[in-house]
């Protein structure tokens, strides 16, 4: 039987070289991947992060931490890709995190899932300015906008991504959305007048299924 422990464990040290071999044998072992995500790995960045502020580890430990993570991922994206290519598309959301900000593992889970639930998502990368984010929901006819900020030095990004959408032809078709440690749900709607805010990627399907009244 597969040691999830040890899974939480090799993204916590980032023994990259461990991750996909226990991913892949817990996932034989019937495994559910949400759990694996959501138990374990997003658990061991949350220490992560702990450590990194507490000072005992720094940023290159964190990026081995970061990569064991997205190495993990890899292994679960083609069984969640799988059970979105069989859903009718119910609706279409660009995301992106925001200038300055280049963290982009909780942003590519969140894209994951809105696609394992129907969604067509466009991923617009991270450091992104305001001005791109209503470029691209323009184009590419998005009912959702999704901003990600991890840093709290991004919080002007953030108001001034949601200002722009609202203050553009957008207003009133498209609603936005917030996310990232870095954002709260009242700086989100409160300060920053977004119509949603969401702390980890299943509350971002059910979200913004909301806000397009599919639930
Ligand atoms: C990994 C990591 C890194 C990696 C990023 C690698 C990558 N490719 O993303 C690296 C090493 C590069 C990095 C760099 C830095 N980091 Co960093 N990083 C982290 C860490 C440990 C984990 C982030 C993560 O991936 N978590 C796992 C994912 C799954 O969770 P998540 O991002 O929160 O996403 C979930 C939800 O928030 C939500 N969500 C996310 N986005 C969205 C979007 C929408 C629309 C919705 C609805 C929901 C949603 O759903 C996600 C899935 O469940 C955090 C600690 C933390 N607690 O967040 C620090 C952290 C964010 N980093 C921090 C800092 C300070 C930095 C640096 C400034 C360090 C430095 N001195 O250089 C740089 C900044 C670089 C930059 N300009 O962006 C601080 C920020 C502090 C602050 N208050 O601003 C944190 C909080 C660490 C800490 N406790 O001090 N970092």
């Amino acid at each position: 039987m597969a040691d999830l422990n040890a899974i939480k464990e090799a993204v916590n040290k980032g023994k990259r070289k461990d991750i996909t071999g226990l991913v892949q044998t817990a996932l034989d072992d019937g495994a559910d991947p949400q759990v694996l995500i959501n138990e374990y790995m997003i658990d061991a960045m949350k220490e992560v992060g702990a450590r990194f502020e507490a000072k005992k580890i720094f940023v290159p430990e964190m990026m081995m931490a970061a990569r064991t993570m997205q190495t993990g991922l890899d292994v679960i994206k083609p069984l969640l890709e799988a059970q979105g290519s069989q859903k009718e598309v119910v609706g279409t959301v660009v995301i992106g995190t925001v200038f300055g900000d280049l963290h982009d593992i909780g942003k590519n889970l969140v894209v994951l899932m809105l696609e394992s639930s129907g969604f067509a998502v466009h991923n617009i990368g991270e450091n992104v300015p305001p001005e791109t984010f209503v470029e691209k929901a323009r184009e590419l006819g998005a009912d959702v906008v999704g901003l990600s900020s991890l840093l709290t030095t991004g919080d002007p990004h953030v108001k001034a991504t949601v200002a722009a959408i609202k203050e553009s032809d957008l207003a009133g078709k498209v609603k936005v959305v917030c996310g990232g440690a870095a954002v709260t749900p009242k700086f989100a709607v409160e300060t920053c007048g977004a119509d949603g805010h969401a702390t980890d990627a299943v509350d971002a399907v059910k979200t913004i299924q909301k806000l397009m009244g599919l639930n």
